[in-house]
């Protein structure tokens, strides 16, 4: 049997904790204990700097043909609220991002049932062409599997045309729980573990960076946490590809999901996020996402190993269609007074991790 004694002697030498141990830190109530050892971690790689960008989400259609159970923001073909924004819609936010200074746009959105592959190739090169400032981070590997699905390309084939169309870099969502039987439970029409996690190998061995993500807080259980990161952990020893971790607080409103689970508390988020950071320790980020999350507890896991608060975001469907009561934007200076008040230095970063402005 383990404690947090030795957890805590294994992290003090740099070593790796076994997933085990991750398990026991889930069922310790030591949150304070687990919180140093995950801020020791963060301090080690990041020092006191707290990155965020400056970046907008575009989300070009909520009709999707998978409807998950725990998504709100889906719509079936011409149900009331489906909609798919016009090729020139998308260009007008992304321009109007860039000249407010934004250096990303996300792009991601419903698995269209009539779209065809070269509109989202003509979307990156639309965007490229009237906001060449920006990076454009798209698609999650469920969307790259369907496009390769819709077109009969392969993956590789895919993320080259992409890529070539000025793909940047992936996003982490759709991951979810890895572990199978979690799957079927909340989104049995979606791609399985193992197949996201092939695909964001691939985008890996293309060239393109992602990020990881983890939906919690709804049916899994602690074990199933341990799993996905896990397996996370084990592809990043192989790639190397991913560059944040982002644990995403289940918002229950409005999902089908709504009657089973109860969502997340704040304790839970900041003891997930602080086991990330033990956890994950090859990964360099681990995001707080403060649109689901809320801005303070956001704040607070800055002192429990998180070093990133994401971005402005602008306009956010997925998680408020869900029922998050955060705004839908904060501002920059709303980022950085929200850093600088958790005694952190505030780094705003472009997508991939280059610092632009120190505050
Ligand atoms: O994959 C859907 C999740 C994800 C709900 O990579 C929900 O930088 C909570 O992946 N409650 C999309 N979450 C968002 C995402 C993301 C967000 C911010 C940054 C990055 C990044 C990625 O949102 C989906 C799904 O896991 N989601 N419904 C819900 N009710
Ligand atoms: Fe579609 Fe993604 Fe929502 Fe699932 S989570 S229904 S794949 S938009």
């Amino acid at each position: 049997m383990t404690s947090l004694e030795t957890i805590s002697a294994k992290v003090h030498a740099a070593q790796r904790i076994s997933a085990d141990e991750a398990l026991f830190l889930f069922s310790s109530s030591d949150l304070l204990g687990i919180g140093e050892l995950a801020a020791l971690v963060n301090e080690r790689k990041n020092g006191s700097r707290v990155f965020f960008n400056v970046n907008r989400h575009i989300n070009p259609t909520n009709v999707c043909v998978n409807r998950c159970a725990f998504c709100a923001f889906s719509r079936t073909a011409g149900e009331e609220g489906a909609y798919t924004l016009a090729l020139d819609e998308i260009c007008r936010r992304a321009q109007e991002a860039e000249r407010e200074g934004a250096t990303e746009v996300h792009i991601v959105g419903g698995l269209h049932p009539d779209l065809a592959f070269e509109f989202y190739e003509e979307t990156l090169r639309a965007i490229r062409n009237a906001a060449p400032k920006l990076h454009i981070k798209a698609f999650t590997a469920v969307e790259i599997e369907y496009f390769s699905r819709i077109s009969g390309l392969t993956v590789e084939e895919v993320l080259k045309r992409l890529m070539a169309a000025g793909l940047g870099s992936m996003p982490g969502g759709g991951a979810e729980i890895l572990v199978e039987d979690v799957r079927q439970k909340i989104c049995p029409e979606k791609i399985t573990g193992a197949r996201w996690l092939e695909i964001i190998r691939l985008a890996h061995l293309t060239g393109l960076k992602t990020n990881a993500t983890m939906l919690y807080g709804h049916v899994e259980s602690a074990a199933d946490r341990v799993a996905h990161m896990e397996m996370l952990r084990d592809l990043q020893d192989e790639t190397g590809g991913f560059q944040a971790f982002i644990p995403l607080a289940f918002q229950t409103e409005n999902s089908d999901l709504k009657l089973e689970v109860k969502g997340t508390s704040g304790l839970d988020d900041l003891k997930t996020l602080a086991i990330a950071r033990i956890f994950l320790d090859n990964f360099d980020h681990i995001k707080a996402y403060w649109i689901m999350l809320g801005e303070k507890i956001a704040q607070v896991s800055l002192a429990f190993g998180v070093n990133d608060l994401d971005g402005t975001v602008v306009e956010e469907k997925i998680g408020h269609d869900a029922g998050a009561r955060t705004p839908q934007s904060l501002t920059k200076d709303g980022i950085i007074r929200l850093i600088v008040k958790a005694g952190k230095v505030p780094v705003e970063r472009d997508t991939l991790y280059h610092p632009i402005h120190s505050y």
